[in-house]
């Protein structure tokens, strides 16, 4: 197969764009996508100080490295959750963040959640009965909370996450099959920092296929995380990414097709906003300031606290 643009050998064939690209074209075609959908999402200007939330995985290094290819001034954040899952999954993941940020001479800042609330995520998980079993209710809201204190500390305009097509359209085929309309009203490539405490949110990456990224880190050489964090097997979301693959697999462009409409549906005003009865509840944790409609301080507040009184 020959690459669309030069005529040289092509390394990667996108069936869903109808396009074929060498390894240097296509080293140069991928950041320009993101960059297009930066500026048609408007999730952020070039003179903005841009957060990256990077966890060692091939689509948030890949992301912090095209953002700093295209001149954004763009920081990194990585969360040390304390995970181990007999692959040391937490000490190599930052590991290799750490040496992608050296590289590169980029500013990487590090909260290791052990050493800030003295226990790990699986350990807090345990104490506090959250998620069945399961760490990752504990870990959701944990690094929510976590990015977007750093973020506002530290005076950053918008925090980016590394989430890509794959990952947008199984939330929405989850979000559709349970027809969640809070959900399926705020799923959007930026989030305005609307209410009390949040800063915005984008994600530059929610046009790519999660293979586009992976192409693109062995490509440029980076050294990312293979192993998947020890705790998502199992998860629903795995499974919706394998039902949209079959279907992408007979249908090249399915997944695309079924994000991008939705975003066209609600461009069009499908899924507005309705006056959520939940928002009247809504006021600014005492303890962190972070928006909540929890009565008193917030999830994440009221968490860290049992876990300090049960540990006394
Ligand atoms: S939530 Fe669960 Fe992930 Fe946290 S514990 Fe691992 S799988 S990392 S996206
Ligand atoms: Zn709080």
């Amino acid at each position: 197969m020959k690459c669309s643009k030069c005529g040289d050998k092509a390394v990667i064939n996108m069936r869903q764009h109808k396009l074929a690209l060498c390894s240097e074209d296509y080293l140069e075609w991928l950041p320009g996508q993101v960059k297009r959908f930066i500026e048609k999402y408007r999730m952020f200007r070039q003179s903005d100080r841009v957060l990256v939330a990077v966890s060692g995985g091939k689509d948030s290094l890949s992301l912090w490295d095209i953002l700093w290819r295209l001149g954004y001034t763009a920081d990194g954040l990585y969360i040390g959750l304390g995970i181990d899952g007999g692959i040391g999954y937490s000490d190599e993941s930052r590991r290799l963040t750490e040496a992608f940020a050296a590289e590169r001479s980029l500013h990487l800042h590090i909260l290791s959640v052990p050493q800030e609330y003295g226990e790990t995520i699986p350990e807090m998980a345990q104490r506090t009965h959250r998620g069945r079993g399961k760490p990752c209710s504990v870990c959701g809201l944990s690094k929510r909370h976590i990015m977007n204190r750093l973020a506002r500390e530290g005076g950053y305009d918008v925090l980016v996450t590394g989430h890509n097509l794959d990952d947008e359209a199984a939330t929405l085929f989850g979000n559709t099959l349970n027809w969640i309309p809070g959900h399926l009203s705020r799923q959007w490539p930026v989030l305005e920092a609307d209410l009390p405490g949040l800063v915005r949110k984008a994600k530059p990456l929610c046009r790519i296929y999660e293979r586009e990224m992976a192409a693109y880190a062995l490509l440029r050489g980076i050294e990312y995380i293979y192993d998947e964090c020890p705790y998502a097997e199992g998860s629903k979301s795995i499974y919706y990414k394998e039902l949209l693959n079959q279907m992408e697999a007979d249908r090249p462009g399915a997944k695309l097709s079924f994000y991008v409409s939705f975003l066209e549906a609600k461009e069009k005003g499908l899924f507005a906003p309705q006056a959520d009865p939940q928002m009247v509840h809504l006021h600014a944790c005492p303890s962190c300031g972070q928006a909540t409609t929890a009565p008193g301080e917030c999830a994440f507040c009221r968490m860290v606290l049992k876990v300090e009184k049960d540990r006394q």
